[in-house]
C-alpha cells in the first residue's frame, strides 16, 4: 500500500479525533476549513498523486473519497448534535413564559338575521314544530301556481321577481312554496313544521325592505286545526319573541293561499307604540302575514280538504329582529359594516 494512502487514513483519524472535541457551530466551520476546505489537509495530501505511479493512483483516489464522504458524514452529525445542545441551552437561558397571555383570537359574531333565526327556530321547535328545508330556486309552479296563483292572476303583482333564464324557473319571493314540497312529502300524517331561509324581491331598497331578506315560514295541516290554534299558537311566539305582554293586532288581510287571511302587527318597540319613522307612524310593526291553508292548496299539497284543515304564516325574520334590537333600516343587515354587525350580532 502506498505511503499517501497511509498518509490518508492518519489524516482522518486526526480529523475524527478533533471532531468529537468540537462543542460550537463555529468550531465546526474552522474545522471544515481546516480539512475539508478548497486548502485544507485533504487537498494537500493529494498534491503528491501526480507523482506516483499510473497503477497506484485508482486506488488511492478511491481511498481519498472514502475518506471525504466519511468526515462529511461525521461533520454533518457533530452538527446536528452541537446545534440540538445549543437549541437547548438558549431556551434554558432566555426562560419562556408560559404563563404570558397568548395572542387575541378574533372570534366574530353570528351574524343578526342567523341570531334572529335561530332564535325563532328555538321558540317553535320548543312547541313542537320540525324545522324543514326548502329549495330558494323554484318553480313558477311551486311559487305561484300551486300556492293558488295560475298564470295572470293578479295577485302575482304583490311579489316582483328575479326570474332565471330558465324558463319557469326563478328566485323564491316567499318561503310559502315550501308548504307544498312539506305536504306533498308528509301527506297524509298531520305536519307542524317551521321553514326558514332567504327570500328574493325585485324591489326598491328602503329602510323597511330589502332585495334578498330571511323568512320563517310556518305551516300545521291536520284534522281540526283552527283559526283559534293559528292565534293562540302566534301569541305564545310573540311573548317569548319580544317580551311578554307586547300587544299584538291581528288585522284582515288577503292572501291567494290562505282564507280567511291576517296580517299580524305588534306594537312598535322603538316609540312604544306613539308612532315614529319605522313605523310609519302608525304605533304598529307588521311581522307576518298569516291565515287558513285555502283548500285548494291543502288539495294541491295531496290532503283531502273536506278531512283536513290547516294554518300558515310567512313572518320576515330582518323586521323582527328590527323589533327586538331597536334597529331602524333595514339596510344596515347587508351591507356588511363591522361596527353594526358588533353591536347587534349575537
Ligand atoms: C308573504 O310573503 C306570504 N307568503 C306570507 C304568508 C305565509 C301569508 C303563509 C299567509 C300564509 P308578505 O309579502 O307580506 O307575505 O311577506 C311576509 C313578511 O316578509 C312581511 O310581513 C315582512 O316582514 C317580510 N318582508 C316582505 N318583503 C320584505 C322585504 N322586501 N324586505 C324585508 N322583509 C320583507
Amino acid at each position: 500500500m502506498s505511503a499517501l494512502v497511509d498518509k490518508l487514513k492518519a489524516l482522518q483519524a486526526e480529523a475524527e479525533a478533533k471532531l468529537s472535541g468540537l462543542s460550537t457551530t463555529a468550531e465546526t466551520e474552522a474545522w471544515f476549513r481546516d480539512f475539508l476546505g478548497r486548502k485544507g489537509a485533504l487537498t494537500n495530501a493529494l498534491q503528491g498523486i501526480g507523482q506516483m505511479p499510473t497503477e497506484e493512483r485508482p486506488l488511492v483516489g478511491k481511498v481519498a473519497n472514502e475518506v471525504k464522504v466519511a468526515l462529511t458524514a461525521a461533520l454533518e452529525a457533530r452538527q446536528a448534535t452541537i446545534a440540538d445542545a445549543e437549541m437547548e441551552a438558549a431556551l434554558s437561558a432566555e426562560g419562556i413564559d408560559v404563563t404570558l397571555p397568548g395572542r387575541p383570537q378574533n372570534v366574530g359574531k353570528i351574524h343578526p338575521s342567523n341570531a334572529a333565526l335561530r332564535d325563532i327556530n328555538a321558540i317553535f321547535t320548543q312547541m313542537g314544530f320540525q324545522v324543514y328545508d326548502a329549495p330558494e330556486v323554484e318553480t313558477d309552479e311551486m311559487n305561484f301556481e300551486l300556492l293558488n296563483m295560475p298564470d295572470g292572476h293578479p295577485a302575482r303583482d304583490m311579489w316582483d321577481t328575479f326570474y332565471t333564464t330558465t324558463p319557469g324557473v326563478l328566485l323564491r319571493t316567499h318561503t310559502s312554496p315550501g308548504q307544498i314540497h312539506a305536504m306533498r312529502e308528509y301527506c297524509p300524517e298531520p305536519i307542524r313544521v317551521v321553514l326558514p331561509g332567504k327570500c328574493f324581491r325585485y324591489e326598491d331598497v328602503t329602510a323597511r325592505s330589502e332585495m334578498m331578506f330571511h323568512q320563517v315560514e310556518g305551516l300545521v295541516v291536520g284534522p281540526n286545526i283552527t283559526f283559534s290554534d293559528l292565534k293562540g299558537t302566534v301569541v305564545a311566539f310573540a311573548n317569548q319573541m319580544f317580551g311578554e305582554g307586547r300587544k299584538l293586532r291581528f288585522r284582515k288581510s288577503y292572501f291567494p293561499f290562505t282564507e280567511p287571511s291576517v296580517e299580524v302587527d305588534v306594537d312598535c318597540v322603538l316609540c312604544g307604540g306613539k308612532g315614529c319613522r319605522v313605523c310609519k307612524y302608525t304605533g304598529w310593526l307588521e311581522i307576518m302575514g298569516a291565515g287558513m291553508v285555502n283548500p285548494m292548496v291543502l288539495a294541491n299539497g295531496g290532503y283531502d280538504p273536506a278531512v283536513f284543515s290547516g294554518y300558515a304564516f310567512g313572518m320576515g325574520v330582518e323586521r323582527s329582529a328590527m323589533l327586538k334590537l331597536g334597529v331602524d333600516d333595514i339596510r344596515y343587515f347587508f351591507s356588511n359594516d363591522v361596527r353594526f354587525l358588533e353591536r347587534v350580532g349575537a
